[in-house]
């Protein structure tokens, strides 16, 4: 079972003109194949997202404007860690069986994310439960 959540720092390319921030995939800082890009906006205060944990996905989370929160848990009695993402040029890379909560967003962020899985809309592949997603974890670490 894969549970894994680190930072990255990306690489801005700066001038007088300000910043450039490419992403290279398959370099260090995005370790994956992105097969999907999102991005959330218009977050109203006091809202939270996410609340579920994915059964095999990799991900890069990057506030690309304001800042949140993000609290990752791995299910299996360790603390749950917090962290935030109040820059462009620091990512977020969530693998595998990870709970993850985002709040405390600022007015006016966007958090972008690349992923290396399609979305099935029909059957994601997530859970949504959190005594389920305990017991995903317990059950996998039985193997
Ligand atoms: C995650 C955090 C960081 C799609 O149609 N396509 C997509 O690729 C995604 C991710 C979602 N959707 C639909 C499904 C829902 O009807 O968009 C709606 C909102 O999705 P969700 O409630 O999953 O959004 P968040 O912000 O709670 O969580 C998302 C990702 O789903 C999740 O993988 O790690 O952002």
């Amino acid at each position: 079972m894969i549970q894994n959540v680190y930072e990255v720092q990306l690489n801005p390319v700066g001038d007088d003109r300000g910043y450039l921030l490419p992403i290279e995939i398959g370099r260090k800082e995005v370790p994956f194949d992105v097969k999907r890009v999102y991005y959330m906006y218009g977050i109203p205060d006091m809202k939270g997202r996410g609340q579920h944990a994915h059964l095999d996905l990799r991900q890069i989370l990057i506030c690309v404007h304001g800042s949140c929160r993000v609290m990752c848990d791995y299910g299996d009695g360790r603390a749950a860690e917090s962290y935030i993402l109040d820059r462009p040029d620091k990512g977020l890379v969530i693998e595998g069986l990870v709970w993850r909560e985002m709040g405390d967003f600022t007015p006016g962020t966007v958090l972008l994310v690349l992923a290396d899985e399609h979305y099935d809309v029909a059957a994601p592949k997530e859970i949504r439960d959190y005594q389920a997603f305990l017991r995903k974890v317990n059950e996998e670490k039985m193997k």
